[in-house]
C-alpha cells in the first residue's frame, strides 16, 4: 500500500488537490513512512511537476499558488514529526534565515529553516521578502553565527549579493557565516559573490552550516 502513496501524494499536488495530499501525507506517516522520504519523494516532485506546466504554458499562477498551499499544509503535518525525531542537545549555532528581497518563495525556505531547526540549530525564520537591512538588524539582535539567504528567481539572486553588502557596511560581517541556496543559485555565484558557501537542499544546506560552524 505505501508504495503506492509516493506517486499519489505527487499526482494530488499536481492535481491541485490539497485536501487528498494533506490525507495521503497523513497516511504515509501512518505506514510508517520517514517525513524526509514523504518531502523527496512525494512532495517536491509534485511541485516540481507544478512548475514544469508551468513553465510550458499548461497551469496558470492560480494553479501555482493553490499547489504551493497544498504543498504548505501537506509540510505542516510532518513538521512536528521532523522535529520529533531529533533530539535537540546543544544548540549548534544561531541561525537567521530568510528568503530575500523581491522574492515571495516560501516553501524551500521553510524546509530548511525546519530542517535546521530539528538538527539542533536555534532559528530566527525572518519569513520571505526580507530587506538586506532586516538580515542586518537581526543578526546584531541575536549575536547569529549563521546567515542563511534564499533566492529562488535569477532575477533576485543579486539580493543575496546586497545582503553581503550590508553586511559588509555594518562592519559584521567577519562575525557571521553566509550560505546561500535555492533553485537558480549555483556554487560558482556563491564563490563571485564572497558567500561562505552554498546547498543544493535542506539536508546539504544542515551538512554545511555544521561544518562551517565546526
Ligand atoms: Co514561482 N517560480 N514565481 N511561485 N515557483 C519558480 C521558481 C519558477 C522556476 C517556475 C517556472 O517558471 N518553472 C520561476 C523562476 C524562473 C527563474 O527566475 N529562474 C518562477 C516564477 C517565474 C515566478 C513568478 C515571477 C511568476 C509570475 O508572477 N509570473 C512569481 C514571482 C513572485 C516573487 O517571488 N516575486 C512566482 C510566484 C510563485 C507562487 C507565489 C505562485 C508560488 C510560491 C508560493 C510560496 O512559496 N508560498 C510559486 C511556486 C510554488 C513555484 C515553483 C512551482 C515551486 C517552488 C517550490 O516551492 N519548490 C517553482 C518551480 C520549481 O521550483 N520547480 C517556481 C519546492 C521547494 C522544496 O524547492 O524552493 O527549490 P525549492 O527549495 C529547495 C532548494 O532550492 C534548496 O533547498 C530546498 C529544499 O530542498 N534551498 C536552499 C532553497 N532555499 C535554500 C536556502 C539554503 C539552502 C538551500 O540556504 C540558506
Amino acid at each position: 500500500m505505501s508504495n503506492t502513496l509516493l506517486p499519489e501524494i505527487t499526482d494530488a499536488l499536481v492535481a491541485c488537490d490539497a485536501a487528498s495530499a494533506v490525507a495521503l501525507t497523513q497516511q504515509a506517516l501512518a505506514s510508517g513512512l520517514e517525513p524526509l522520504t514523504i518531502i523527496k519523494q512525494g512532495l517536491v516532485p509534485g511541485i516540481e511537476q507544478v512548475g514544469e506546466r508551468f513553465q510550458a504554458g499548461e497551469y496558470f499562477l492560480p494553479q501555482m499558488v493553490i499547489a504551493a498551499k497544498a504543498m504548505q499544509q501537506a509540510m505542516a503535518v510532518l513538521e512536528p514529526e521532523l522535529q520529533a525525531r531529533q533530539q535537540r542537545v546543544d544548540s549548534a549555532g544561531v541561525v537567521v534565515i530568510g528568503t530575500v528581497k523581491g522574492d515571495i518563495h516560501e516553501i524551500g525556505k521553510s524546509l530548511v529553516a525546519t530542517m535546521m531547526s530539528a538538527s539542533g540549530f536555534q532559528v530566527h525564520d525572518l519569513g520571505v521578502d526580507v530587506p538586506s537591512q532586516v538580515f542586518v538588524h537581526k543578526v546584531r539582535e541575536t549575536n547569529a553565527d549563521l546567515v542563511g539567504l534564499s533566492a529562488l528567481l535569477t532575477t533576485t539572486m543579486t539580493a543575496q549579493r546586497e545582503v553581503l553588502r550590508a553586511l559588509e557596511e555594518s562592519g559584521i560581517r567577519d562575525r557571521v557565516r553566509v550560505i546561500l541556496g535555492g533553485a537558480p543559485v549555483t556554487p560558482e555565484w556563491a564563490d563571485s559573490i564572497g558567500a561562505d558557501g552554498y546547498a543544493d537542499d535542506a539536508v546539504g544546506a544542515v551538512q554545511l552550516s555544521k561544518r562551517l560552524l565546526g
